[in-house]
């Protein structure tokens, strides 16, 4: 019998790039590739419709008529995806429709329901993929949504009928999975190439020198751990792999050396890389790995050869971890700040390991960085649904002083409400979508709101000024922190404060970066 095809399809990011942001290969869906096509030598294709389109996706679909076809998806670009599957459902009704994801998480049952997929995964798909793979007969979806054996897979929401869903039973990942998957990743059959020159096509060299990410476009992601288990209540990625009920994943990770041998593979497939992006939501999360990893990347590739990125949380630099990260060659680091108030962060849940005053905290943990040569990507939350005026004037003073030593920007203005999110058992207002597919009308979360009525006002005000000046100046792809810091002085503005601090930098970005198109001193004056 022939073997049947499957295509796996990354996230559609219609929103794409957002400023700062750079496009990148859906590892989660090349990484289950990489392991179906090896412990069970199926027929994978991988499509990813933020590089290629909807009209290429349309192509491939047709082409290669799969069996099934597995979506990937993130809580903001479900929409889009749920409208690829409707076109696969109407090209092709006999393929067997399954969704998987970070944006899955919460919506399982509505998925299944009212969106029109067959399956739903939750957390890791590498086996449930391979299983469900086992159950295709001739007769496609028929097959397995008959087979008694589809019961047996754990962690998937099943469609029985419009309106109503099974669910099997929950079972957490293994360290054995984790690692198995890791080292199925095919490095040779992702075309980074085609990522890179698309980040080049997009950000002229003056915006890349004024990110500070010279000699970074060419970085391959790894993941090397499963999750960030510190539980942030508006964060939805650390609850992502607890499917049993009152039970937590625990961290699954690589050691420094798995983590060498995994970069090894990567360069071996693609010298022409210079950097490598440890995409971990916390590479710092235990302090002895990050330590011994720097050591080790010293020891085999010597100072100099490779550039570094990571992310990891203000709580979690001190001097010695910036000065050896520094030496092994991490350039850019993003700090999840999100305030530099202590009242707004308290509300956050971040569970610091840290007594004292946050603000210096905060701005110790920048500080420190640029100190040991690391660009420090300060990542915002300005209204995050407890803050008061007050502590937004604290956050907008210390971005905007420690832009102007150096640092980096990025923000999200609004806090996003991913289903998932411990945010959602509070009293938080939250705003909603409706999107309508396949016969059915879906109502999403968006945005957990401030609290504070005025507040929410002032967040919508300076969100929609922001927008109309980037749609005018068409400068979606202006470069950060200019972006950033042009909310941050609509903001001020919006209150009737001050600007001229805000101004200096901004004048003083563009000195230092030349002649850009799209230049912060144009983009004040509109
Ligand atoms: C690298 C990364 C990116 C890269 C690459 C994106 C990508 N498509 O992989 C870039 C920079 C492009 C990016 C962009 C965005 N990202 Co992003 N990104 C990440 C990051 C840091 C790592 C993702 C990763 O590689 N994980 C490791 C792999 C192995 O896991 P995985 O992708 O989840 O896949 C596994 C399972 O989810 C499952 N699975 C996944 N897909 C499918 C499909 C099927 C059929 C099945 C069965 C299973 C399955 O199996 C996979 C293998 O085990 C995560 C943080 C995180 N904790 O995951 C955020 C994250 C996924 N991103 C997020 C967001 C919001 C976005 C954007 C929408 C950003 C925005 N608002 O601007 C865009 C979307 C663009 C796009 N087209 O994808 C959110 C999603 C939140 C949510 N609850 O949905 C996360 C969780 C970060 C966060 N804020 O919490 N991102
Ligand atoms: S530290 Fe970051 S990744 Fe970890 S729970 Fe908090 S927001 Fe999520």
């Amino acid at each position: 019998m022939t073997k049947q095809r499957i295509l796996l399809v990354g996230p559609f990011d219609r929103a794409a790039p957002r400023p700062g942001q750079y496009a990148a290969p859906p590892l989660g869906v090349y990484r289950m590739a990489g392991y179906a096509r090896q412990t069970a030598n199926l027929e994978i294709d991988v499509f990813d419709p933020s590089l290629s389109g909807v009209r290429g996706f349309l192509q491939q679909v047709r082409s290669t008529r799969p069996a099934l076809v597995g979506f990937s998806t993130l809580a903001p670009t479900l929409e889009m995806d749920l409208r690829l599957a409707a076109l696969v459902r109407r090209i092709l009704p006999g393929t067997l429709l399954v969704m998987g994801g970070q944006g899955v998480a919460g919506l399982e049952k509505l998925l299944a329901e009212e969106g029109g997929i067959d399956v739903v995964v939750r957390g890791f798909g590498e086996e449930p993929l391979v299983a469900l793979a086992h159950l295709l007969g001739p007769s496609g979806r028929r097959d397995v949504l008959a087979d008694s054996r589809l019961g047996d897979i754990p962690n998937l929401t099943v469609r029985e009928s419009a309106g109503t869903s099974c669910q099997t039973r929950p079972a957490l990942a293994s360290a054995d999975l984790f690692r198995n998957a890791t080292e199925a990743i095919d490095f040779a059959r992702i075309p980074y190439p085609h990522y890179w020159a698309e980040n080049q096509r997009r950000y002229p060299s003056g915006h890349v020198q004024l990110m500070k990410n010279e000699g970074l476009l060419n970085t391959i992601r790894l993941i090397t751990q499963s999750h960030c288990p510190l539980g942030c209540n508006y964060c939805s990625s650390t609850r992502f792999l607890d499917v049993v009920e009152g039970r937590r994943q625990s961290v699954l990770m690589q050691e420094p050396h798995e983590i060498i041998a995994t970069m090894e593979r990567a360069l071996a497939a693609h010298p022409e890389t210079t950097s490598f992006y440890l995409n971990d939501d916390d590479f710092v999360l235990v302090r002895r790995r990050a330590l011994e990893f720097a050591r080790l990347v010293i020891e085999r590739f010597g100072p100099g050869r490779l550039s570094f990125i990571c992310m990891t949380r203000v709580d979690h630099v001190d001097e010695e971890m910036a000065q050896t990260l520094a030496r092994a060659g991490f350039r850019l680091i993003f700090l999840g700040v999100e305030t530099f108030s202590g009242g707004t962060l308290l509300a956050m849940e971040k569970h610091l390991q840290h007594r004292g005053d946050y603000t210096s905290l905060a701005r110790r943990a920048v500080l420190t960085l640029l100190e040991a040569g690391i660009v420090p990507q300060i990542g915002l939350i300005p209204f995050y649904p407890a803050v008061r005026v007050g502590e937004l004037l604290v956050t907008i003073e210390n971005a905007v002083d420690l832009v102007s030593r150096g640092a980096r920007l990025s923000i999200f203005p609004l806090t996003d409400a991913y289903p998932g999110a411990s945010l959602f058992k509070s009293s938080c207002r939250v705003s909603h979508k409706e999107i309508r597919v396949g016969g059915h009308t879906l109502r999403l979360p968006i945005h957990f709101l401030p609290d504070d009525p005025a507040m929410q006002q002032l967040a919508i005000r300076a969100i929609d000024e922001h927008q109309t000046l980037r749609t005018e100046r068409r400068t979606n792809t202006m470069p950060q922190p200019v972006d950033g810091l042009y909310f941050l002085r609509t903001v001020l503005r919006q209150l009737g404060r001050d600007t001229a601090t805000v101004d200096r930098v901004l004048a003083d970005l563009e000195s230092q970066q030349g002649r850009v198109p799209c230049s912060p001193l144009q983009y004040m004056n509109a």
